[in-house]
């Protein structure tokens, strides 16, 4: 939704995929549908149990398993609902922060965050309005997870540890593990104690700037713009995954590619999860799809890292 001009872009693209789509056949095999780091085989799925990663500190092990990936009541672009298999891999159990990501950018590793937001055709307005919002290096934001980061400075900071960004086969599973979970936390409707999207405060700050911006959930959640990760525990996965929906997107390593036609696919980066201004709660539902140029940067879109 208000995602800036991706997200019409985004429109663009669903509508010429709906045709196509729903004359595919059935989804194909996991293997000639996701992406090379997220082809595996049965084999590599029997044998996870002994091959799991060992995951570095603030890592969790996400068990292979078979996703049913996709959403056959969410948007075009999430259908068909398909098997892919997933091996056994370690991801971040929070969002990058602004101070994990100024430690790469002090080590010369890493180029600094971006203080405004750029996309195509962005207004002067909208720059004005939303550039506040980039969490930059600012000392009161440290524990806040980066944001206004294009995709190769995302793909740059996890290589710099070793690791890399996820797929966004990855991400599905260890947002909704293998029960399918609608959201990290469970089939539960978003609330103000689960994640940080929008409820009242959004209201509140679209009437200070003259715009009717509408809410996810009752009440308020504490936050217009970021929060420290892990404010939302009641939020997390099973396996502690926090803030998996909401506070900001996170970008994938995949293009964005139809399920029910893997070769056609957009020159724009997979991101996941939904951000601090959502609305609506399929946003922020482990199925949905967003995708961005690699060098967009916006105020509610930051990462986590895999290896
Ligand atoms: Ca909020
Ligand atoms: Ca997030």
């Amino acid at each position: 939704m208000r995602r800036g001009l991706g997200a019409i872009v985004v429109i663009g693209v669903v509508t010429a995929c709906a045709s196509a789509c729903a004359s595919a056949p059935a989804h194909p095999t996991a293997t000639a549908t996701t992406t090379a780091t997220a082809t595996t085989t049965a084999t590599a799925t029997t044998t996870a149990t002994a091959t799991a990663p060992a995951c570095p500190d603030g890592m969790v092990t996400i068990p292979a398993g078979k996703l049913s990936m996709g959403s056959s009541d969410g948007d075009d672009d999430e259908k068909p609902v398909h098997p892919v298999d997933v091996k056994a891999f370690c991801i971040d159990k929070t969002e990058v922060t602004v101070a994990a990501y100024s430690a790469c950018v002090r080590a010369g590793k890493c180029t600094a965050a971006f203080t405004t937001v750029d996309w195509p055709k962005i207004t002067e307005a909208d720059r004005k309005l939303w550039s506040p919002f980039c969490n930059g290096d600012r000392a009161d934001r440290q524990t806040h997870p980066v944001n206004c980061v294009d995709w190769s400075q995302a793909d740059a900071f996890c290589k710099y540890l070793g690791k890399r960004l996820p797929t966004e086969e990855e991400w599905e599973l260890a947002a909704r593990g293998p029960e399918n979970r609608v959201y990290p936390w469970g089939d539960a409707t978003p609330s103000k104690k689960l994640l940080n999207s929008c409820g009242s405060e959004c209201v509140s700050a679209g009437k200070t700037r003259g715009e009717s911006w509408s809410a996810m959930y009752e009440g308020d959640d504490g936050f217009f713009g970021t929060a420290p990760v892990g404010s939302f525990a009641a939020g997390a996965t099973p396996l502690g995954l926090v803030d998996m929906a909401g506070n900001v997107w996170e970008w994938t390593a995949s293009w964005h590619c139809e399920y029910a036609d893997p070769k056609k696919c957009v020159e724009e980066r997979v991101n996941r999860g939904g951000g601090w201004f959502n609305d609506f709660p399929p946003d922020v539902q482990g199925a949905n799809r967003n995708e961005d140029p690699p060098n967009y940067r916006n105020r509610d879109l930051g990462f986590r890292c895999a290896r």
